[in-house]
């Protein structure tokens, strides 16, 4: 067997394709949660890259003296302390652009779920309650006619907004820069943008920037026609004030991939009949999560024999040369 090219740490759960392929040319270590105490000090010695699904906690960086590379199973690293790592000079890669479509089409079937009940439609049928009681009731809301807000417009949210195009939907977007060339309404501020759509679909990072950004105000200047859709990172939503818009009828309704303290999805949530609730599988088919799989192993691989990743974050850009 050829030599391995170095010592990587799997930390907690991760994709099972990431590890198997790990192996075949790197020592893997496997830890139930976290680096611990009870590692070997040698190992964790040896141990330079570290493929992460999840939260890298800071405590880490001193347990693991010689790391070199964290590579993220997701393109949203909110788990990894980047400044941290740049300040060691610790390269952080992430899985961009191979679950655009995936994540997009998710966001579209969530917002369709959202609008018009098909989820419960579906448990209607499956209940025996459309022989026994007759049709599933009309659903309030449609997707006709309705105004989008997408809130960041970056990899997936542009996948998002081309998909809504066919629908006939109008389409602006909130990013804190804005795109050249592209024909949809660009809002400087994300309060403006929510008093004139009555949909806003958020595909923001979780950021201290994007903490609890969709509030109560938020909220109610989406009003009472307003659905909120949220495929980025559930830190940026004040779960409170969504509940208590929901319950006042401030907004119409909301869809959820994603939660404050995932995988605790508020218990409030799950009784309104208006709100569509998934838990986080935006990017969660086989293919999409197969190429994520291999992106954090190509990125591992890429470092190890040339000093080179795939997909650096920018907050740890790697120099060439
Ligand atoms: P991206 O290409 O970096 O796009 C991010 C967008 O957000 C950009 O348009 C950026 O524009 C905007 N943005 C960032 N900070 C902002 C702020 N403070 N205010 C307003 N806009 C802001 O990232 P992506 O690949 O599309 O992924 C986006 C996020 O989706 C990921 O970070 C991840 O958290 C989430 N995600 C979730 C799932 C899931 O399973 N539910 C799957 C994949 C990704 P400006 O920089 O111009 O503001
Ligand atoms: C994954 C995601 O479900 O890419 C992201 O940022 O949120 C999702 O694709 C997650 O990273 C895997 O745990």
């Amino acid at each position: 067997m050829s030599e391995k090219l170095g010592t990587v740490l799997v930390p907690g759960r991760i994709n099972p394709r990431v590890p198997e392929q790990l192996a075949q040319v790197f020592e893997v270590v496997t830890a139930s949660q976290a680096p611990s105490a009870d590692i070997d000090p040698a190992v964790l010695a040896r141990i330079r890259g570290v493929a992460l699904s999840g939260k890298f906690a800071n405590e880490w960086f001193d347990l693991l003296p010689n790391l070199q590379v964290i590579a993220n199973f997701g393109v949203g690293y909110d788990g990894v302390d980047t400044a941290k790592a740049a300040e060691r000079g610790i390269v952080v890669t992430n899985t961009p652009d191979v679950l655009n479509d995936e994540v997009a089409d998710t966001a579209i079937a969530l917002l369709l779920n959202t609008v018009r009940r098909l989820p419960q439609a579906e448990t209607w049928l499956r209940e025996g309650r459309w022989k026994s009681e007759g049709p599933f009731p009309l659903v309030p809301l449609s997707l006709k006619g309705r105004h989008v807000g997408i809130v960041g417009l970056g990899r997936i949210g542009r996948e998002i907004a081309s998909r809504l195009e066919p629908f006939k939907v109008r389409i602006g977007y909130h990013t804190r820069t804005p795109r050249e060339g592209l024909p949809y309404t660009h809002y400087a501020s994300l309060k403006a943008m929510a008093e004139e759509v009555d949909t806003l679909i958020s595909v923001l990072p979780g950021t201290a920037e994007t903490h609890r950004i969709f509030n109560a105000e938020i909220f109610s200047a989406l009003g009472p026609e307003g659905v909120f859709i949220n495929v980025g990172r559930g830190t940026s939503v004040d779960e409170d004030a969504l509940i208590a818009a929901l319950r006042s009828g401030t907004i119409a309704g909301a869809g959820l991939d994603v939660f404050y303290d995932e995988p605790n999805a508020p218990a409030e949530l799950l009784e309104f009949p208006n709100v569509s609730l998934l838990p986080h599988v935006a990017s969660a088919s086989v293919p999409t999560r197969n190429a994520m799989a291999d992106l954090v192993v190509n990125n591992l691989i890429g470092w190890f024999r040339e000093g080179q990743v795939l997909t650096p974050v920018p907050e740890t850009p790697v120099r060439r040369g």
